[in-house]
C-alpha cells in the first residue's frame, strides 16, 4: 500500500472511523407518520431512534456492527403503512420494522410482517388487538386498557368526580379502542356517563358535541382522542366557558397539546404514562439532557418510547449470531427478543405475551406502570 494511505487509514482505524474487519451494518426500518396530522408524535418518535441509535453506534455499535436506520413517511394512513412496509421488508430487506405510529396503522400494516416473519416494534401502538396479530408483533407502548382504569380511578380519587361525559373519535382504532376502555373503567368504578358524543378524524369544529355536554352538567370530560382534533377540543371547550377537567389517553399525552391549546386551554388535562420528564433516574436523566442536547427541544414520552424501544432491539440482536440469511436472521431477532429487560427512560421494562382471538399465544406487550399526571401551565405535574 502506498505510504500516505497507509498513514490515511491507520489514523481512521485510530479516530474509530473505520475499523478493519468492517461488519455489515445492521439495516432497521422505520415507518412512522412524518407528515399529516400524526406527524405531531412521528417527529418526536424519529428522533428517539436517531438518538438511541447514534449513541449503541459510538459506543461500538452491535458486535462490531453498526445500526441503519431506514426512514420512510407512513402519513398517519393505514394505506401507506401497508406500503411503506412493503418497501422496507421486501425490497430493502430490512431486518426488523419499528413503527406505525398509529394502532389504526398498525392494525392494518402489522399483518404484512407477520406474513414476511419480520418484526414490527410499535412504539406508540396502545389500542386492544394490535398484539394479536401474531408472534412477529411487539410493542412497549402501554396498552389503553392498562392506563385508563388507572387514570380514570386517579381523578376520582384526587378531583372527586361523580359524573362524568365522554367525547370521542369513532373512526381510528386507537379512538375507539380508548373509548372502550374508558367506559369499561367508568362501569367499574360506578362512575355515571351524562352524555357520549362522537366526531371523526379531521374535523374541526366541535361545538355542538360540547353544548350538548356543558348541558349534561358533569364533574369531568372522558375524551379519547388524537391531538389534531384534541388540541382544538380543549380550546373551544374553553371558549364556551368550560372548565372542567379533560381526562385523555395516550392521544392527549404529548407536550405538542401547549401548542395547540396554549396558555389555560390545556389546563388541568389527565393523561397516564409510564414516562415523565421530571422522573429524575439516572437513565431518564441521561436521556433528557441528551435529547435537548441533540435537538434543542425538551423529548416527550414518544421519543422516550422509541429510544428505549431501539436499546431494546439492541439488547436482543447483540444476543443473536447474524448469518447474512435474512429469513432465519430475523426470526432468531425475533426469538431473541421476549427475554429482554430493559431499564431505560421509561424505568423497567419487560415484555408480557398477549393472545390472539382464539386465546391462543401472539405477539407481545409491555409490561410497566403508568404514572399520572395533569397539565398546569404549560407542563405535565406528577
Ligand atoms: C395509537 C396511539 C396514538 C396516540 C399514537 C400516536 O396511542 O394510535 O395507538
Amino acid at each position: 500500500m502506498h505510504s500516505t494511505r497507509k498513514i490515511l487509514l491507520a489514523s481512521l482505524i485510530a479516530a474509530g472511523s473505520i475499523s478493519m474487519a468492517q461488519a455489515a451494518d445492521i439495516n432497521i426500518g422505520m415507518a412512522e407518520a412524518l407528515s399529516g396530522g400524526a406527524a405531531q408524535y412521528g417527529h418526536s418518535i424519529r428522533n428517539g431512534f436517531e438518538l438511541a441509535a447514534s449513541e449503541i453506534n459510538a459506543a461500538g455499535g452491535i458486535n462490531g456492527s453498526k445500526i441503519k436506520l431506514v426512514v420512510e413517511d407512513e402519513q398517519g394512513k393505514k394505506e401507506e403503512a401497508i406500503n411503506v412496509f412493503k418497501k422496507l421488508i421486501f425490497q430493502d430487506k430490512v431486518l426488523m420494522v419499528f413503527g406505525p405510529t398509529l394502532s389504526n396503522s398498525a392494525q392494518a400494516a402489522d399483518p404484512i410482517a407477520q406474513a414476511a416473519k419480520t418484526v414490527a416494534f410499535g412504539t406508540s401502538n396502545t389500542a386492544d388487538g394490535i398484539t394479536s396479530i401474531g408472534n412477529y408483533v411487539f410493542r412497549n407502548s402501554v396498552t389503553e386498557a392498562d392506563v385508563l382504569p388507572v387514570t380514570i380511578s386517579t381523578a376520582q380519587r384526587k378531583l372527586g368526580i361523580k359524573k362524568v361525559a365522554v367525547l370521542y373519535g369513532n373512526d381510528d382504532v386507537f379512538t375507539k379502542s380508548g373509548y372502550d376502555n374508558f367506559k369499561k373503567a367508568l362501569a367499574d368504578l360506578k362512575i355515571p356517563v351524562t352524555a357520549t358524543e362522537t366526531f371523526a378524524k379531521g374535523d374541526v369544529d366541535f361545538k355542538a358535541q360540547l353544548t350538548k355536554i356543558q348541558s349534561t352538567h358533569p364533574d369531568a370530560i372522558v375524551l379519547s382522542a388524537l391531538l389534531a382534533e384534541g388540541g382544538p377540543i380543549m380550546v373551544q371547550a374553553r371558549q364556551l366557558g368550560i372548565k372542567l377537567p379533560f381526562i385523555g389517553g395516550n392521544g392527549m399525552n404529548s407536550v405538542k397539546i401547549f401548542d395547540l391549546a396554549p396558555g389555560a386551554a390545556s389546563n388541568d388535562l389527565w393523561v397516564g404514562s409510564p414516562w415523565s420528564i421530571d422522573n429524575n433516574t439516572p437513565e431518564n436523566t441521561k436521556f433528557v439532557a441528551a435529547y435537548k442536547a441533540k435537538y434543542n427541544t425538551a423529548p416527550d414520552q414518544f421519543s422516550a418510547q422509541s429510544y428505549d424501544a431501539m436499546y431494546i432491539a439492541a439488547q436482543a440482536l447483540k444476543k443473536v449470531k447474524l448469518t447474512g440469511n435474512l429469513a432465519a436472521d430475523r426470526t432468531a431477532l425475533r426469538d431473541a427478543l421476549p427475554a429482554v429487560k430493559w431499564t431505560g427512560a421509561t424505568g423497567a421494562f419487560e415484555f408480557t405475551q398477549a393472545k390472539n382471538k382464539a386465546g391462543k399465544p401472539a405477539g407481545y406487550d409491555a409490561k410497566q406502570t403508568a404514572i399520572i399526571s395533569v397539565t398546569h401551565d404549560g407542563k405535565y405535574i406528577i
